[in-house]
């Protein structure tokens, strides 16, 4: 009796184990995110050709935003992010972050500030505030972040709300590395506070001969833009909060 069986017990496991491998195969592991992505970011005059002077390649922002959703999205990371009030100006310029995430924003200057941002999706005022425990802010919606300072109207940063983590800055002379990118299509973006933002579509990984990117930005505007206050009035002559 048991030798009858046999043969088709041993179809319906081979078959068993053959689902099995292909539920391991299709399992919810994480796909590989070993790809890398090399290029130089240059930055040019409004001539298009000679080199901006004073426009510094290592304030840029580079990021790859997969086209695909990940299986588990990215998460903002617990820990604030800081943007430092110091000598009158924020430290550092450009800040990129996740969206999500919170940043605070310690004075470290013995004078007042009042940080704050009209930027749409993420306007905030934290207020006239001293040294002490840092007011911050949740940045809720990707995009880029003007934040000014209501008493000094040198102080710029930019805060970029970022739908992705894959994000890094270029070295001095413009070159730069993004690692642990997940393989298949997607969009590489250089944004510069002077420029505008430059995108390339691609898909990882590159061909093994493909030569780095190449991301050629024209210097379009002054290092400090033009801006209102808060209440959207011209600053006053005088720093009332020296
Ligand atoms: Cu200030």
């Amino acid at each position: 009796m048991t030798t009858l069986a046999s043969p088709l017990a041993s179809l319906a496991l081979a078959a068993a184990l053959a689902a099995a491998a292909v539920a391991v195969a299709a399992g919810p592991a994480a796909p590989l995110a070993s790809e890398e992505l090399r290029g130089r970011l240059e930055l040019v005059a409004k001539d298009g050709k000679s080199k901006a002077r004073g426009s510094d390649p290592s304030q840029a922002v580079v990021y790859f935003e997969p086209a695909a959703a990940p299986a588990h999205a990215p998460k903002a990371p617990e820990s604030a992010f800081r943007l430092v009030t110091r000598n009158k100006e924020f430290s550092p310029h450009i800040l990129a972050v996740p969206v999500g995430s919170r940043v605070q924003f310690p004075n470290q200057d013995p004078i007042l500030h009042n940080v704050f941002s009209v930027s749409p999706g993420n306007a905030f005022d934290l207020g006239i505030y001293r040294s002490g425990p840092p007011k911050e802010k949740r940045f809720e919606q990707p995009g880029l972040v003007r934040v000014y300072c209501n008493v000094h109207q040198s102080m710029v940063a930019y805060v970029l709300v970022l739908d992705t983590t894959h994000y890094a800055a270029p070295a001095g002379d413009g070159a730069f590395r993004l690692t642990g990118l997940p393989k298949g299509p997607g969009k590489l973006t250089v944004w510069h506070e002077q420029a505008d933002p430059w995108s390339l579509e691609l898909s990882l990984p590159l061909a093994e001969d493909a030569p780095p990117v190449a991301a050629r930005l024209v210097v379009l505007r002054p290092k400090l833009p033009a801006h209102l206050n808060k209440t959207g009035d011209a600053y006053s002559h005088s720093d009332a909060y020296r």
